[in-house]
């Protein structure tokens, strides 16, 4: 199982838990979006042959991973050894089949947040679709029912609250990288504005 990296990135702090959305945080959308699970639908598509429409059930009978990691946030903070279940990325991306243009991916969430990664950033085994946090299901505030990690950018990489994940042949710029915010957003780099 992987570990956590013991060493804080830059000018990171860290504090107890992870932010949880809600009434003091509110996306960039407003509220926390209502999912109804029975209804919920991810899609897969774009340079893929075999593009995916995967109900809530349908997503409990991939394969699950577990990946410990710690998280942070651009703002400076950092909360360690989070343990997250789920899909990895990998699988998905191998039952889509992707096309050969296929080289970045984009992620849109129910709130219309919006991030985009290369196919090469998403590589790692630690990267996964996390359903659940330290055993528990993932609560509406931090993303639920789907969310994003990727442990080794800051957070805005880690989209929550997920409904499609599209594959490009060229780059989407995602909602804070057309923001002023890095779109390498590496955390051991201090990759944090764009200029
Ligand atoms: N859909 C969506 N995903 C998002 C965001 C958002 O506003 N909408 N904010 C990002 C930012 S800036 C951070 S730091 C993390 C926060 O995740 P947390 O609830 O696990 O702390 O979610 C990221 N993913
Ligand atoms: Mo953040």
């Amino acid at each position: 199982m992987p570990q956590a990296n013991k060493e804080l990135p830059p000018g990171q702090v860290p504090i107890k838990q992870l932010l949880r959305w809600g009434k003091n945080h509110r996306t960039i959308g407003g509220p926390v979006p209502k999912i109804d699970l029975n209804t919920w639908a991810l899609t897969v598509d774009g340079e893929v042959e075999n593009p995916l429409k995967l109900s809530w059930n349908d997503l409990q009978n991939l394969p699950m991973t577990e990946s410990i990691s710690d998280f942070h946030c651009v703002e400076g903070w950092s909360v360690l050894n989070c343990r997250w279940e789920g899909v990895p990325f990998k699988k998905l991306a191998e039952l889509a089949k992707l096309k050969k243009t296929a080289k970045f991916v984009t992620f849109e969430c129910a709130d219309g947040y919006t991030t985009s990664l290369s196919l090469e950033e998403l590589s790692g085994n630690d990267i996964i679709l996390a359903t659940k946090l330290d055993g528990k299901i993932l609560e509406e505030g931090l993303g639920a029912p789907l969310r994003l990690i990727v442990p080794n950018k800051y957070g805005y990489k880690s989209a929550m609250w997920i409904t499609r994940i599209k594959f490009t042949e060229k780059k989407e710029m995602g909602y804070w990288e057309t923001r002023g915010y890095s779109d390498t957003a590496d955390i051991w780099k201090n990759d944090r504005f764009a200029w």
